[in-house]
C-alpha cells in the first residue's frame, strides 16, 4: 500500500509532487537563499517553521477566502494541497515602501500605477496598503505591473477580486502581527481557480520567505530594515565580501543556530504556539 508520487516542480527551497489528479504535495526544505542564491548550508527546522506558519494563516483566514490546504503531514514540512489552475500573476500587497516598491517609487513616484505622496523615505509606512501585482518570471525577478497589465492577464473581474481579497488578507494578518510586535511590511500571495471557478488561496502564505517581517521595536524608517529571519545570514555574507554569485558560502554554526532561533521566534510570536508542540503534532496550528 504505497502511493506513486511524481515530481512536478522545484522552487529555490521547495519541491512540488503530484499525489493524484486532484492533489499536490508541497514540501518545504531547510534550504535558505540570500541575495537570490541558495546556500550550501541548511537551517534545521526552517521547512517545518514555514509550513507550520503557512498552515496557521490558512486556518486563520479560511473564513475570508478558501485555501488549497487539504492536510498537514506528520513530518511538519509537507502539505497536501488541492490542485488548481494558478493565476499568472503574483499578488503583492505593500504596507511599507521596501524592495522593488521603494526602487520604483524613487525612480517614478509610482508603484504599479499607484501615484504616491512626494517625499516618502525608504521603509516608510504607506498612507494605506496598496495592491502591486507582478508577473511570474520563470527566471530572474518578477516584473511589477499596473492594473491594466494585470487585468489583461487575468481579466477585469478576476483582477478586482484578487485585489480585494489580497488587501483584506494583508489587513487581517498585519493587524495580528502588529499586536505581537512584528511589522508585516509586504507580502506575496498566489491564487488559483478550482473546478467550480472559485478563487482559492494557494502556495505558502505569510511566511518569512513570502513576506517581509520586521521587528517593530527596531523599526527606523529612512533606510533598509533588518530582516526578522535572515539578518545574521546577510551580515555574515556581507562580512566575507562574497560577490553574490554561485556557489554561496557555507554558514558557520553560530550563524545557523542564530538564524534557526529567529525562524522559531517568528513562528512562536505570530502563532502563540510553541514550536515543539507543532513538531510533536502539526495539526495544533489548525486551531
Ligand atoms: C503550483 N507552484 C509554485 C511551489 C514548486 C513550485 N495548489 C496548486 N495547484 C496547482 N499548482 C500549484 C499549486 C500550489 N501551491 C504552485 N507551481 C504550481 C511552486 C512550490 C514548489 F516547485
Amino acid at each position: 500500500m504505497s502511493e506513486t508520487v511524481t515530481h512536478v516542480g522545484s522552487g529555490k527551497v521547495r519541491e512540488l509532487y503530484a499525489l493524484d489528479d486532484d492533489r499536490l504535495l508541497l514540501v518545504a526544505s531547510d534550504r535558505i537563499s540570500t541575495f537570490d542564491v541558495v546556500l550550501p548550508t541548511e537551517i534545521p527546522d526552517k521547512g517545518r517553521v514555514l509550513t507550520g506558519l503557512s498552515a496557521f494563516w490558512f486556518a486563520q483566514t479560511g473564513s475570508l477566502v478558501p485555501n488549497h490546504l487539504l492536510a498537514l503531514r506528520d513530518d511538519g514540512r509537507s502539505t497536501e494541497c488541492k490542485r488548481l489552475e494558478m493565476l499568472p500573476i503574483e499578488c503583492v500587497v505593500r504596507g511599507y515602501l521596501a524592495g522593488s516598491g521603494w526602487k520604483d517609487y524613487r525612480a517614478t513616484g509610482e508603484v504599479c500605477g499607484h501615484r504616491l505622496p512626494a517625499g516618502l523615505v525608504e521603509s516608510q509606512q504607506l498612507p494605506a496598503p496598496i495592491f502591486t501585482p507582478a508577473t511570474k518570471a520563470l527566471e530572474g525577478h518578477d516584473e511589477n505591473i499596473d492594473r491594466a497589465a494585470g487585468a489583461a492577464l487575468v481579466g477585469e473581474s478576476r483582477y478586482d477580486e484578487v485585489e480585494r481579497l489580497s488587501l483584506e488578507l494583508y489587513r487581517t494578518v498585519s493587524k495580528r502581527a502588529a499586536s505581537l510586535g512584528i511589522i508585516l511590511a509586504d507580502t506575496k500571495l498566489e491564487f488559483g481557480v478550482d473546478e467550480s471557478g472559485q478563487l482559492v488561496l494557494a502556495d505558502e502564505a505569510f511566511t518569512p520567505d513570502s513576506s517581509r517581517f520586521w521587528p517593530a521595536d527596531e523599526y527606523t524608517p529612512g533606510g533598509p530594515q533588518p530582516s526578522f529571519d535572515k539578518q545574521f545570514v546577510r551580515d555574515y555574507c556581507e562580512s566575507l565580501g562574497w560577490d553574490k554569485t554561485y556557489p554561496g558560502p557555507e554558514l558557520p554554526a553560530d550563524v545557523v543556530e542564530g538564524t534557526r532561533a529567529r525562524y522559531i521566534e517568528a513562528f512562536e510570536r505570530l502563532t502563540e504556539i510553541e514550536f515543539d508542540a507543532y513538531a510533536e503534532r502539526p495539526e495544533v496550528v489548525l486551531g
